[in-house]
């Protein structure tokens, strides 16, 4: 391929003209805005440990109160795209949320779509437009855009969620921000006590519900039961994994990112298809290797990792006794919707 002209080969005052017009010579960059095959990204490999977090996150408890912090979280930010960008890919933020006994996170809503992987502890709970929803290990609680949440907990020791946001791309857009809101009510039906069965749902007054996010809480013992019955009624399937829909239209639960639960089988190594969206992995039980490019993380229970996409990634069951469980987040939704969704041949 031939090298384009560089800034430096133009003369000074003619560069000097163009910036005073405000005006930029595309050739100089060109290769870097598309450069050739596939794209340079920023997103590195990048791993957090969760026994690393934990002690900082629990010191943060001591150091900030939660009126202090509104939100005391700490971010996973991915290096490739310097820390204080607080993002872990393109799209996709994450942060370790500490909620100490007896505290209040007040209600408020925003532009971006988030949702909670809860890690540790019981008595806590996300309150989302008037629905109670209980947080438990492993399950996931939904708090798409715009919709009042707040959280509360009522029981004796540290709860720790992972909190995954479609923020980094929100704010890009110039449409991120958020509003203050009173206490709410806690009236609301729960969606995942009447969207329990997957091939049933209400039809009330002869009617489909027409809500955008008819469905807020995902428990965990009903997914990892799906992974379970799936994985045991289909021996030779090699990705056994669930994706994370909307009960009323089978879309997924969100705009822009996507979110699924994978089984390892007992000393699984499966290769993961080479797709455009970068991918985050968390295991909720058991132990992963997760390789990509030059790196090998080890993941054991509520570590998490994230990789870029078009990479190869190999996912390893460090347990040979027991299958091991991902929560996984890409985006797909988004890439699918710009029309830029690809799966390439592995390499
Ligand atoms: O719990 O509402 O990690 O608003 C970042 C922004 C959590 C939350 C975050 C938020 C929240």
């Amino acid at each position: 391929m031939t090298d384009l002209a560089r800034l430096e080969d133009l003369p000074v005052d003619y560069r000097q003209a163009l910036t005073d017009q405000n005006l930029v010579p595309l050739w100089p960059s060109l290769r870097g805005v598309l450069p050739p095959e596939k794209p340079r990204a920023q997103t590195a490999p990048a791993f957090w440990s969760y026994q690393a977090i934990k002690p900082l996150l629990l010191r943060a408890g001591e150091l900030t109160p939660i009126e202090k912090a509104e939100r005391r979280v700490l971010v996973l930010a991915n290096p490739g795209h310097g820390l204080e960008k607080m993002q872990a890919s393109p799209a996709i933020y994450l942060g370790m949320q500490l909620l100490l006994p007896g505290e209040w996170a007040p209600a408020h809503r925003h532009t971006p779509n988030a949702v909670r992987m809860i890690v540790e502890g019981e008595g806590a709970y996300t309150t989302v437009n008037g629905e109670k929803c209980p947080m438990s290990r492993g399950d996931l609680i939904l708090t798409p855009t715009g919709q009042w949440h707040e959280h509360g907990h009522d029981g004796s020791e540290p709860v720790v969620w992972l909190d995954v946001l479609d923020l980094p791309l929100v704010y890009y857009t110039e449409t991120s921000y958020h509003i203050n809101g009173n206490r709410q009510a806690t009236d609301a039906v729960r969606g995942d006590k009447i969207y329990k069965y997957g091939g049933v749902v209400p039809t009330r007054d002869f009617d489909r519900s027409t809500r955008s996010y008819p469905m807020i809480r995902y428990p965990w013992v009903e997914v990892k039961e799906s992974l379970l019955v799936l994985g045991a009624e289909e021996p030779e399937l090699t990705s056994v994994m669930v994706t994370y829909v909307n009960p009323e239209t089978g879309a997924d639960v969100e705009n822009i990112l996507g979110f699924y639960a994978l089984m390892l089988r007992p000393g699984q190594t499966l290769k993961m298809p080479v797709r455009s969206p970068s991918c985050v992995y968390h295991v909720i039980e058991g132990a992963t290797q997760v390789r990509v490019m030059q790196e090998e993380f080890e993941l054991c229970e509520a570590d998490t990792c994230c990789a870029p996409g078009y990479t190869q990634v190999t996912l390893v069951n460090l347990h040979t006794d027991k299958p091991t469980f991902i929560f996984m987040t890409d985006e797909s939704p988004l890439h699918r919707k710009l029309g830029v969704y690809e799966v390439r041949s592995a390499n």
